[in-house]
């Protein structure tokens, strides 16, 4: 039962919301050249949306509290469709949330995991935020029970992509779309900032939390179904592996307490708050 994997938020009181978990099997398909893509201003009057990309349920106290995190650069498409699908799907699961895109100036090579520190680091000054999601604008998750909140352990969301043909490709992938509290991140000292370019960083992350003893976890093939929107593949960074061998020496040096950036600009937009920085 997914329900007594969650870690809440909140206590229980009076008029909770539920979390509506069906049990629905395998998704609806998804095809995002078909997928409607409404005006954000309009989008977000029409469902409630506050500026910056926030939402909670009136009618009854939320369980969760979340912060959803997006690296980005040069996705424009993507992150159109991201936000048309995913503000309705996060409101039927009662959410209180706020999704955060930090955008990386053009000065140097990608940097999903450093975005992923500035993103929480920029979200905890603005709230408490409980929970963290991170993960990338080209997942769609398919399955409605999919919950877009904490569990006890650091979850694995997106384990069962179209693109790997619903399979999970190796057991230690914590890549995609992941789900751990701010506690949880912060025992690990959140991610590395050295891995600049394509691959890696989720693997150094991966080992972080085993080295802190953390058993991670994921929902069924069914729930944790994603459809991966089309994109050219990245070359994989040449620094990659050498990064990984020498992951354990940084833990506790590299990550949350070493973590410089500086933000260019900021804004409130209709359906997210967005920030763009040098990291
Ligand atoms: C591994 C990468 C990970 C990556 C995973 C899946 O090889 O960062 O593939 O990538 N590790 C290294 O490069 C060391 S995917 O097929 O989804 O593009 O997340």
């Amino acid at each position: 039962n997914i329900y007594d994997e969650m870690e809440r938020s909140y206590p229980p009181r009076d008029n909770s919301c539920t979390i509506s978990v069906n049990g629905r099997r395998s998704s609806q398909l998804f095809y995002p050249e078909e997928h409607p893509r409404e005006d954000p201003v309009a989008m977000a009057r029409r469902l409630g949306i506050l500026p910056g990309g926030q939402w909670k349920p009136l009618n009854c106290h939320p369980l969760f509290n979340v912060a959803i995190i997006l690296p980005y650069r040069n996705r424009q498409s993507q992150l159109a469709v991201f936000m048309n699908y995913i503000h309705p799907f996060l409101q039927a699961q009662n959410l209180d949330y706020r999704i955060f895109v930090i955008e990386q100036s053009p000065m140097r090579e990608f940097n999903r995991a450093k975005l992923f520190n500035v993103g929480y680091a920029e979200a905890t000054k603005v709230n408490d935020f409980h929970c963290f999601i991170f993960q990338d604008v080209d997942l769609i998750p398919q399955n409605p029970d999919n919950i877009y909140a904490c569990t006890k352990m650091p979850r694995h969301m997106s384990s069962s992509v179209n693109t790997f043909r619903y399979n999970l490709p190796y057991t230690g992938l914590f890549g995609g779309a992941i789900a751990l509290t701010r506690k949880q991140f912060e025992r690990v000292n959140g991610f590395s900032n050295v891995f600049y370019g394509w691959g890696g960083e989720d693997d150094d992350f991966y080992s972080r939390l085993q080295s802190r003893g953390f058993q991670i976890t994921r929902f069924g093939p069914d729930v944790a179904q994603y459809y991966m929107l089309t994109h050219k593949k990245e070359s994989p960074s040449t620094a990659r592996f050498a990064n990984l061998e020498n992951s354990a020496r940084r833990y506790d040096t590299d990550g949350l307490s070493n973590l410089e950036y500086r933000v260019l600009n900021h804004q409130l937009r209709p359906l997210y708050s967005w920030i763009l920085a040098d990291v």
